[in-house]
């Protein structure tokens, strides 16, 4: 039997998906001793979880009595566990189902450990299992050699957080006879000495590469950090402790030593140098606590026996003006070997070249109090807050100020006394440095670092529906630290504009913002939906796009799939919309304008049906094409809480509803109780629904009546009046 030895603290979502990824194991004569330390969960929540999963992995559960931390709880399951394997699975971790399986068919009489892959990832298990990526797989293998143990296990990694002993299935004499256990006082990097212990204890040692633990990266380190997120101020004390205790263990393994020296050396060179970089008088830094007994540990190394295989030429000064333990040249080596990283990056990349520039030169001149910048989605658009805000600016102020747009493409029509700059050029990082105001409505590069005097006004692009960054579990097709990442970007913002109070209310906490800096004052795009003129308007803009006056229309606007992508932030699209049906029913009364979202690259080919099929993708403003809208079809994007200012019928398109809101996103309102129109899963149902719009308007009367009061309460047509008094006026200092 194989006892299977997992420790809990926090975080149900992760543990469900480890306890399932045990429940598939296609091995089944296996126990899950489940050690519970100092439990953060609420403890109904964690029973329900025991009760779903209790028969499915059996499940023998231990409370760690004095709540002394994962080593203690790793003993306490050692001390439990009856099967003749041992396998150690984080709560946050889960294998495949094959992966007891393999190791436990290359294991014989005399192999006491088999190791398979760790793989890293942050995402849950469903999403993660589907987007195995075999080429990335393939190339990770590549990194080291697989038969050999010492290098797989231990000498490849140059971080001691690296030395562990999940992924690996062991007989548990080799823990009893060695008399193997984790040392209690040691609050973190708890494994590295066993590994060594067991490295050096064991006889032969097997592998497959073929079985995978996944080791899961925290996206959140905020909320829910892993032990290896814990900040290093705290971690630290029980780095050197890991590290003496280990380099015991490997008494007469002189490679085994060696490495645990160069790990050491490498935390100079890695972490330490950083640090010191921005170390002063009157803010030291906390690694300066650690120089004098890295100096020590250096002094007593012999430098010449580290491995040259890792060490980079400019890292030697480094580590041996650190053995000297002087500071000043540690400092000196350090900011050379920091600046050829720099330099390096820099001729690989332009925009880490502008970004120096930037931070040496753009940074230090003074700030144009008279210079705003404007973007709108990352500058692919002359749209949404920003346009209007610029236009409100342009009839009020005129060249009071000097206005300045960021756009990825030169082509952007903007009409007005403007400048342009290519995001991502060096004009665009000169301006972004010197300008007193930057009007984003998305997140803002952080390579440009936000001056004090600018003022931020994040002026975001809808109400959410589905869930939002901190809110989120995992963020399937985003980057691992997009929540860290967030977090710096969020702090930044000076202000953040919100539609209406449930937005208000959503935004504290998925952007974690406090309420005082939010502006409750309606979306200025959706000032021109109240414009007098607004039917004129629609005329024009029905022209612009040919389409005939006699038509209506039906927009068609979904949104993005998270996991449908070329590459991060290039989406794909699939229509299930059927175009040819619905032209065939209603191309005599109607056009489709088809919207797609402005992070999907997919150029879909509608030339068939060039009469029925009009393509607003590419234009600009949707504000403007809400204004020529009779019927508006979408899921779940936020369009339809701006289109419902126009009280116009709303179709809810939801084909993959169950998979967008389980695995994807989730959201904020229930789809079923508080939409104002109704959710349509086939093409029939949506033909239906076309065919009767009068009458699902009726029907759907009172709840557009409940939502228009609840989403649309502040917009009125002098949203960008009150936020531009806000901003500009309120302090008083027109330039
Ligand atoms: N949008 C658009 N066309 C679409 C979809 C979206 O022009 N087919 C624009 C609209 O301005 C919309 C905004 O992009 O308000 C946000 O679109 P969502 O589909 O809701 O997607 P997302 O960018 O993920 O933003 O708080 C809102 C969330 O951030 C959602």
């Amino acid at each position: 039997m194989v006892s299977i030895i997992v420790t809990h603290k926090q975080c149900l979502l992760y543990l469900k998906d480890c306890l399932k990824s045990i429940s598939e194991q296609e091995f089944k004569d296996y126990e899950t001793v489940l050690v519970v330390d100092d439990l953060q969960d609420d403890p109904q929540e964690f029973q329900a979880v025991i009760e779903e999963y209790k028969d499915k992995v059996n499940l023998k559960l231990y409370y760690l009595e004095k709540k002394t931390g994962v080593a203690a709880a790793r003993n306490l399951g050692l001390d439990k566990a009856q099967g003749e394997y041992i396998y150690f699975l984080d709560n946050d971790d889960y294998i495949y189902d094959d992966g007891i399986k393999k190791l436990l068919n290359i294991m014989d009489e005399d192999t006491d450990m088999a190791y398979g892959r760790i793989q890293g990832t942050y995402q849950g298990t469903v999403t993660f299992e589907e987007k195995r990526d075999l080429e990335k797989e393939e190339e990770n293998l590549a990194q080291y050699d697989f038969n050999n143990p010492l290098e797989a296990k231990i000498t490849h990694y140059r971080r001691l957080e690296r030395l562990t002993v999940l992924g690996t299935l062991y007989k548990k004499t080799l823990f009893t006879d060695n008399n193997i256990r984790f040392n209690e006082e040691q609050k973190y990097f708890v494994d590295v000495r066993v590994i060594i212990q067991i490295m050096c204890a064991a006889g032969k040692i097997k592998s497959n590469v073929e079985a995978i633990y996944v080791k899961r990266h925290h996206n959140d380190r905020y909320n829910n950090p892993a032990i290896e997120q814990t900040p290093k101020v705290d971690s630290m004390p029980y780095y050197f402790l890991a590290v003496d205790n280990a380099k015991k263990a490997a008494e007469g393994h002189k490679e085994i030593q060696n490495h645990l020296d160069l790990i050491v050396a490498k935390f100079v060179t890695l972490t330490l140098v950083q640090k010191l970089r921005w170390n002063t008088e009157e803010e030291p830094c906390w690694e300066n606590e650690y120089f004098d007994e890295l100096h020590k540990r250096l002094k007593a190394m012999d430098l010449k026996h580290l491995n040259k295989k890792y060490i980079f030429w400019l890292e030697k000064p480094v580590m041996k003006a650190m053995a000297e333990g002087d500071r000043e040249k540690v400092r000196k080596t350090g900011n050379r070997l920091l600046a050829k990283r720099k330099i390096k990056r820099m001729f690989k990349n332009k925009w880490a070249r502008n970004k120096a520039v930037a931070l040496h030169i753009f940074n230090k001149m003074p700030i144009k109090n008279n210079y705003v910048v404007f973007e709108s989605f990352m500058g692919r658009n002359y749209s949404g807050q920003p346009k209007y805000i610029y236009e409100y600016m342009q009839e009020h102020f005129g060249n009071q100020y000097t206005y300045i747009w960021s756009v990825d493409k030169r082509g952007l029509k903007i009409p007005g006394e403007h400048k342009k700059v290519k995001r991502s050029g060096l004009r665009y990082f000169y301006y972004m440095n010197r300008s007193k105001y930057w009007i984003l409505n998305m997140k803002q590069p952080l390579s440009i670092p936000k001056r004090e005097e600018t003022v931020l006004l994040e002026t975001w692009h809808g109400t959410p529906l589905k869930r939002l960054a901190f809110d989120l579990n995992d963020v399937v097709g985003g980057v691992s630290n997009y929540k860290d990442k967030f977090y710096r970007q969020k702090e930044a913002w000076d202000y953040l504009l919100s539609d209406n109070p449930f937005s208000t209310e959503k935004f504290q906490s998925c952007f974690m913002y406090p309420k005082e800096k939010i502006l409750e004052y309606g979306y200025p795009a959706n000032d021109p939906l109240y414009a007098p003129d607004r039917d004129e308007r629609a005329k024009k803009i029905k022209e612009k796009l040919g389409i005939p006056t006699d038509k209506k229309v039906i927009m068609y606007a979904p949104t993005w799939r998270d996991d449908n992508y070329y590459e991060i932030g290039q989406f794909k699209f699939d229509l299930d919309l059927d175009v040819n049906r619905l032209e065939k029913e209603f191309g005599d009364e109607y056009v489709i304008v088809l919207r797609l979202h402005y992070l999907v690259v997919e150029a879909l080919d509608m030339s068939k049906y060039s009469d029925f099929v009009v393509n607003g993708s590419s234009y600009d403003d949707v504000t403007d094409l809400y204004l020529i809208t009779d019927i508006l079809i979408t899921d779940y994007s936020s369009v339809f809480f701006d289109f419902a200012n126009l009280k116009r019928p709303v179709l809810y398109y939801t084909y993959d509803l169950e998979r967008y809101r389980d695995v994807l996103h989730g959201f904020y309102l229930s789809m079923e109780e508080d939409l104002p129109g109704p959710m349509l899963l086939t093409n029939d149902e949506v033909v239906d629904a076309i065919r009767n719009i009068d009458r699902i308007e009726e029907q759907y009367k009172d709840r557009y009546e409940q939502f228009y009061n609840r989403f649309c309460c502040i917009d009125d047509g002098h949203a960008t009046e009150r936020v531009v008094n806000k901003i500009f006026q309120s302090e008083k200092e027109l330039p």
